[in-house]
């Protein structure tokens, strides 16, 4: 990395930064972080920091350098378009590693498929991109590439789903999957005691099969199901997205209609599909329904059903990652250590105000009180 861009960088990323930061919904529940262990990082561990340099100085200064090529590359390999949730997370990231901000960002989108994704990475390497940025499709067989990485001095930052099989990142920015799946479990079993209904009996629409995403969510629930001795009918993927849900719906009131009283969708579109699958068969369903719809991710469309009180709740999952990236880069060019993990805050939105907060061991094991987010249209109109 060029000295004297890291030096533009840090004066722009940091003005950028003043004006991202109230926008930023990272919350600082985070470890201790040992330095960037890539050869990059080192590098630039001996970079001191920039005298503060007036924005219109940095800007021209980041437009020569710019001119002369010299501008930070970020490759980014997204998991692809599948849902509301991805394109604003996609946004946020385009947004944040902008050329505003001295950064030239090379975005793939992997359209889901991992071996896409891997082959993208490879790329990025052999381009010799200054940072690459990883959204894991899955959260498996990633070591080998991630070493590559590292041998090619190239820092890693992954954001959003986790990757399990390999610590060869500088940082990780995104969800406690678990907790939203505990969450959904711990408001089901308040809610079912308040209305009264002594059996429950459902159905789960999961995520892609093996993203970390379906395996914290899928966890949490399940954590419910054993203790509260619930029916758990089925569980078949419908891969994040609308047709998804709606066909692992329709394949469901094929086979268990007037046999369940709650569906699990694990994001707003599989929701959204299911929802159309039941309008079609005449099942009712919501709030004044006969099946409690439990949904993931709080988009603003989800929200919208929540306030219309077809979706009874909805765990937000966090998308903006945006601002945590260019922060973690400008924390990196600057030589300063990164934070190895930060969790998103995240609210839990429901259509009913009986309920106030939902209490439950969370994954670190500690017992907490969350409160419940009642929708109306200012919460539907800040959505992301
Ligand atoms: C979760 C994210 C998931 C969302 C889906 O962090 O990876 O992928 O819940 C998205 O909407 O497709």
């Amino acid at each position: 990395m060029r000295k004297t861009l890291s030096v533009l960088l840090t004066a722009a990323m940091a003005t950028s930064m003043l004006v991202a930061c109230g926008s930023s919904s990272t919350q600082a529940t985070t470890t201790a972080a040992a330095p960037a262990e890539t050869k990059a990082a080192e590098t630039q561990a001996a970079t001191t920091a920039a005298p503060a340099e007036t924005v219109a100085e940095v800007t021209e200064a980041a437009k020569a350098a710019e001119a002369n090529g010299e501008t930070i590359t970020v490759g980014f390999a997204q998991v692809g378009h599948e849902s509301d949730w991805r394109t604003a997370s996609t946004n946020s990231v385009q947004s944040a590693l902008s050329k505003e901000n001295g950064i030239d960002l090379q975005f793939v989108d992997c359209d889901n498929d991992s071996a896409a994704q891997l082959e993208a990475v490879r790329n990025f390497i052999q381009q010799g991109v200054d940072y690459i940025v990883i959204d894991p499709i899955v959260s498996t067989g990633w070591d080998t590439v991630l070493t590559e990485a590292d041998d090619a001095g190239i820092p890693v930052i992954v954001i959003d789903r986790t990757i399990d099989d390999s610590d060869k990142y500088v940082s990780w920015v995104g969800s406690e999957f678990t907790n939203e799946g505990l969450a959904a479990g711990a408001w089901l079993k308040a809610y079912v005691a308040d209305k009264g209904i002594s059996e429950v009996n459902a159905l789960v629409i999961s995520g892609t099969t093996g993203s970390s995403a379906q395996i914290g969510r899928s966890n949490g629930f399940d954590k419910y199901v054993e203790e509260e001795k619930w029916n758990k009918i089925d569980e078949q993927t419908g891969d994040f997205t609308q047709e998804g849900g709606q066909k692992v719906m329709e394949s469901y009131l094929k086979s268990y209609e007037g046999k369940f009283n709650v569906v699990v969708c694990q994001n707003d579109n599989e929701a959204f599909g299911a929802i159309d699958a039941m309008k079609a068969a005449g099942v009712s369903y919501g709030v004044d329904g006969d099946v409690i719809v439990i949904s993931f991710d709080a988009c603003t469309a989800g929200l919208q059903k929540v306030l219309a009180g077809e979706i009874n709740a909805d765990f937000q999952c966090n998308p903006l990652q945006g601002p945590d990236c260019l922060n973690i880069i400008k924390k990196l060019e600057a030589g300063e250590t990164v934070d190895q993990k930060t969790f998103m805050a995240e609210p839990w939105y429901v259509a009913e105000d009986k309920l106030k907060d939902i209490a439950y061991t969370n994954n670190s094991g500690k017992e907490v009180t969350e409160p419940l987010v009642v929708v109306d249209q200012a919460v539907v109109d800040a959505a992301y």
